[in-house]
């Protein structure tokens, strides 16, 4: 429940590090509504904006001031407190946090859990503003819609659910123009980028029968396409897409020898075992981890852990 009454005039939003469209579409959309209420907020991101999300109201916000006194600090689409990054420390220390998410690997680290299943934060979101009677409109509607859209992968991963569909539906309403929102978001890729797929598709590897895909992207190769570690989201897509693939993993280099884990998996395998058993976490289908080591190490780990998830 999104429990704010006249005493909580000033709040703080926070989003995760590395973010991506569900976590700024909850924390804009959220902000927006809240704002529209009468409310000051401001909200943080330990991380930079990537420009696909810039279109979204409010995004030029987003770390625009200091951190201060708030009357409350509400976190969105954060599975753990780490997610916070810098912003850690003060979350756990205030008396009055509220933490809004979906993924079934919450720790529950703040005051109030407001922890439900569904294929994004947006959706959770969306149904607190509602029930609490919080004012949507066009541009509102655009951020939830946003976290929604990229969460469930356009609305075709096992994900997506019947209410994923009715709350799209609803927020459509609002007059969104969703096949330029699919395009910014979803399709829309730079020449580099495009040329650090290729590369990661001629560089594939495969383990376990050909059922395990991981692509593997270092620093070098980011360079030689001059893009940053946080532009290789998607690239997954190609490994778990391959036919016959179970799990797609990908590592990207953070820091020297230390590999950023994305991993996809088919419905038959719960591939947030395999994250947690490296700190990491998500979902059945999509989880992470970080990893630390020669690449070689890392991906035998990885992979082994990965594997004990196949079914025989
Ligand atoms: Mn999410």
């Amino acid at each position: 429940m999104l429990n704010i009454n006249a005493k909580v005039q000033r709040i703080a939003v926070f989003s995760h590090i590395r973010p991506d469209g569900d976590t700024l579409g909850s924390m804009l959309g959220l902000a927006n509504s809240l704002i529209s209420a009468g409310k000051t907020v401001e909200m943080f991101c330990d991380g930079e904006i990537p420009d696909t999300f810039c279109i979204l109201a409010g995004c030029e916000l987003i770390n625009a001031t200091e951190f201060t006194a708030y009357d409350m600090l509400i976190s969105v689409d954060c599975a753990d407190i780490f997610r916070l990054g810098r912003y850690r420390d003060v979350f756990l220390a205030h008396k009055k946090t509220l933490n809004i998410d979906h993924h079934i690997t919450n720790t529950r680290f703040a005051v109030e859990n407001c922890i439900r299943a569904a294929a994004s934060t947006c959706e959770i979101v969306y149904a607190l503003i509602k029930d609490a009677g919080l004012p949507v409109d066009k541009r509102i509607a655009e951020c939830l819609y946003s976290g929604i859209l990229t969460d469930t992968g356009n609305f075709a991963q096992n994900n997506t659910t019947k209410e994923s569909h009715i709350a799209a539906a609803e927020l459509i309403g609002y007059g969104l123009d969703i096949e330029f929102l699919s395009d910014t978001m979803l399709s829309l890729t730079s020449k580099e980028k495009l040329k650090l797929i290729a590369y990661g598709i001629s560089s594939m590897r495969f383990y376990s029968a050909e059922r395990i895909c991981l692509i593997l992207i270092r620093q070098a190769d980011l360079d030689r396409y001059g893009l940053k570690n946080t532009e290789t989201d998607g690239i997954i897509r190609y490994a778990i897409n391959c036919k016959g693939v179970l799990v797609g993993i990908c590592l990207t280099e953070s820091a020297p020898d230390v590999f950023k884990v994305s991993l996809r998996s088919k419905r038959t395998v719960n591939i947030a075992n395999a994250a947690a058993a490296f700190g990491g976490g998500g979902h059945k289908q999509a989880a992470g981890c970080v990893l630390s080591g020669p690449a070689e190490e890392v991906i035998e780990r990885i992979v082994r852990a990965s594997e004990l998830e196949i079914p025989l």
